[in-house]
């Protein structure tokens, strides 16, 4: 059983955005016990010390994701970089011996726990709204959508996450999703011919479904601002009458004008900046865009959320982000965008720690040299990182 053939533990430990992770790993019932672990103390989270929970079983749930072998005794799961030797192992070494891990059921049945998740599903809810919509008495999406609208109108986000409850939470189809994206990246390049694209997020990485479309645009830096094509994207669907809802995220101000010769990596933070376009975008039923892009759409616009969800509507509501990124952050944004997100922490905590890099969607800084590293191509970013280059769909951390 033990030691497994052609697994080197040592090598496995040695660099953690080395491993792969494909969706279809081998040892699914250990991982979703973790994830839901995870998931316990993100959705529950109190303090400092939950949300550390959270990530540790995030990173445990990931390692398992990773393993080249399927497990069948707790002795090969001992030393795992990412799983440690505590509760995390615990909890895979009662998967693996009885199929069942009694911590895990009793979160998994927790009635709060059950709450909160379904407010968390509320697009535009996170934990601490949840917690305060279960401490005013709420248990269940009748009671939110029950609400004096007082408390959800004030945010128009939440409002239209309670109205399209039900469509958002069905989950987005690989057909159409790129049936949008064939549909929003045609209408680009009507705008912009030389506009680059890419459908990132759970898509890229291989998955059937999701619960959104992430759209990637790459242009020039002079040609287009911050918010440049993606806003120009946006008024054309919204003079087709086809955006339910959008809002721009903020930024801090608009970006700095390059001057020539200046570094092609022009921001001067790694914080997340991408100018991103959040939009619930009107999907037609019969999945065709061609006549329902030219239907009157006019005496919809005036409804609130609620009155629009109810009405009598030949669309579905679909979660769709526009993220703008200039040529020189392309590679940087695509690995940034394609995630998954437990992959793109593992990666930045490596490239501090072990180059004293800090890397984001926006690009790669050299911190001990104080400059930006230019990048034409993913390959690049993963050479600059001194790192095997792993496709997308090895990305599922
Ligand atoms: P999402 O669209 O939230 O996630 P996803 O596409 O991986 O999965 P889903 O099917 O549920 O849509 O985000 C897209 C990518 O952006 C994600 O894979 C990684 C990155 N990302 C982060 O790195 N951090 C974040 O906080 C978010 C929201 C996204
Ligand atoms: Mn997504
Ligand atoms: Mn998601
Ligand atoms: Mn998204």
């Amino acid at each position: 059983l033990y030691p497994i053939p052609e697994f080197d533990l040592k090598t496995f430990n040695e660099c953690i955005p080395e491993r792969k992770a494909i969706f279809d790993h081998q040892n699914k019932e250990i991982a979703a016990a973790l994830d839901l672990l995870s998931e316990y103390w993100e959705t529950c989270q109190q303090t400092k010390t939950d949300e550390n929970r959270a990530l540790a079983f995030a990173r445990a749930a990931a390692a398992i994701k990773c393993l080249p072998f399927k497990a069948t005794n707790s002795q090969q799961l001992k030393g795992i970089k990412g799983l440690g030797n505590g509760h995390a192992l615990r909890v895979a070494t009662q998967i693996l011996e009885s199929g069942y891990c009694p911590e895990v059921e009793e979160k998994r049945n927790d009635k709060k726990f059950l709450s909160l998740q379904i407010f968390c599903k509320v697009y535009g809810v996170g934990p601490s709204i949840a917690e305060k919509w279960y401490a005013q008495g709420l248990r269940t999406v009748e009671d939110v959508k029950k609400l004096d609208q007082q408390d959800i109108a004030n945010n128009d986000m939440i409002a239209h996450g309670v109205a399209f409850y039900d469509d958002l939470n069905r989950p987005l189809l690989r057909a159409e999703a790129e049936n949008t994206y064939k549909y929003i990246t045609d209408l680009a390049k009507l705008i912009l011919p030389s506009v680059v694209t890419s459908m990132n997020g759970g898509f890229l990485r291989g998955k059937s479904s999701g619960h959104d479309l992430d759209v990637l645009f790459s242009y020039p830096e002079r040609e287009d601002g911050d918010y440049g094509l993606i806003a120009a994207v946006l008024d054309e669907l919204n003079k087709k009458g086809l955006v339910v809802w959008s809002r721009a995220t903020h930024t801090d101000g608009p970006r700095k004008v390059i001057e020539i010769n200046s570094s092609p990596l022009s921001s001067g933070s790694t914080k997340e900046h991408l100018p991103t376009m959040m939009i619930i975008f009107k999907y037609p039923l019969d999945d065709r865009f061609d006549e329902f892009e030219r239907r009157d759409f006019s005496g919809e616009r005036n409804l609130g959320p609620f009155q629009l969800a109810n009405s009598n509507r030949q669309w579905r509501a679909v979660r769709v982000d526009l993220v703008g990124s200039t040529n020189a952050q392309y590679p940087y944004a695509q690995i940034g965008w394609t995630g998954s997100k437990q992959y793109n922490r593992s990666l930045r905590q490596y490239a501090k720690d072990s180059l004293n890099y800090s890397l984001s969607s926006m690009g790669l800084h050299d911190n001990g040299q104080n400059r930006w590293i230019a990048a034409q191509t993913e390959q690049d970013v993963f050479h600059h990182l001194k790192l095997t280059y792993r496709e997308p769909w090895e990305r599922n951390f």
